[in-house]
């Protein structure tokens, strides 16, 4: 690629020319969320991606989210920046593993976190994200039991705050599971005003020192609102931008892993994406998204339900 090029006016031209919408996740770098259309978490995007009349969809996140774009967008082109954004969520999961987990417990409700393939979907009854994931295990019938897979401390946290029983997939995220209750409690003798907000996909050590616990979306809004000036943000440290330019008066500061640092929280699946992958991508239209038309109804299903029962 010539050095010279200039990727931001390129992919900006390959948008009009391409009638392209471009996605990026809270979790992308800074520079890719600055020339999205939308920013947003995943459930956010899945909506705009099922209501865009875009001819190309370009997903900057990981290739699940694209997946999930698809299966609601089929006659869109939808493309990502890297075929190998994986997650460690969806690796931890197998199809053939989930099937068999769900044949031994045949009369469990198959709860699934959209942080996995299009096969396990497709295997599941309902999709949550970690926005929607409370309201949707509320509203199930009480007298039916959860199986909640892949990320066992979404589950168990959905367990605590419901009540609702539940019979949980040993999945967890490596980011997430990376942070130090020790090392958080150490830096807030550094900067004693702050507040401590995590994801629920960090472990209970983490959670149960945390100011306030939720999705991007709803810490987004947390440290927005809130009139302290200082936060220890437990999640994966992208999502600082966006709080950066929400409220710029304010200090954010990453939570750190067991030695120490921040590096570790950075999602290596999410990095893989760049300006120049963008671009080459919406050049080549490739990587597509492809998904076996009876595997897309079978996911869709489930992920319908989800639009249907989100707030
Ligand atoms: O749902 C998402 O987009 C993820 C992966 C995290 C979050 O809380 O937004």
């Amino acid at each position: 690629l010539d050095p010279l090029i200039d990727l931001e006016a390129e992919i900006a031209r390959l948008r009009e020319e391409k009638n392209a919408v471009i996605l990026a996740h809270y979790y992308q770098e800074g520079e890719i969320q600055d020339i999205a259309d939308f920013v947003g978490d995943s459930l956010d995007l899945s909506r705009k991606a099922a209501a865009t009349d875009a001819d190309m969809i370009v997903f900057c996140g990981v290739r699940f989210m694209g997946e999930v774009a698809k299966i609601l967008s089929p006659d869109k082109t939808v493309v990502i920046p890297d075929a190998e954004a994986g997650c460690s969520l969806e690796d931890s999961c197998q199809p053939d593993a989930f099937r068999r987990f769900r044949e031994q417990h045949p009369d469990h409700i198959a709860v699934t976190y959209i942080n996995c393939s299009a096969e396990v979907k497709a295997l599941s009854d309902v999709i949550v994200t970690s926005s929607n994931a409370e309201a949707i295990v509320r509203a199930l019938p009480e007298d039916k039991p959860i199986l909640f897979a892949p990320d066992r401390h979404l589950g168990a946290y959905m367990q605590r705050i419901t009540g609702r029983e539940m019979t949980l997939w040993p999945g967890s995220c490596i980011i997430h599971e990376q942070f130090s209750a020790r090392e958080i409690t150490k830096l807030q003798t550094q900067y004693p005003e702050a507040l401590i907000v995590a994801h629920p996909e960090c472990p209970e050590s983490i959670l149960s020192v945390a100011d306030a616990v939720g999705s991007t979306r709803k810490i987004l809004d947390f440290v927005k609102n809130a009139e302290a000036q200082e936060f220890i943000i437990a999640t994966e440290p992208h999502i600082m931008h966006q709080m950066e330019k929400d409220a710029p008066e304010k200090t954010f500061i990453p939570a750190p892993g067991a030695d120490g640092g921040c590096d570790c929280a950075n999602c290596p699946f999410m990095a893989k994406n760049t300006m120049e992958k963008i671009y080459l991508a919406m050049v080549n239209e490739a990587p597509q998204i492809v998904i076996p038309e009876d595997l897309r109804l079978r996911a869709l299903k489930p992920l319908k339900r989800m639009l249907e029962m989100s707030p």
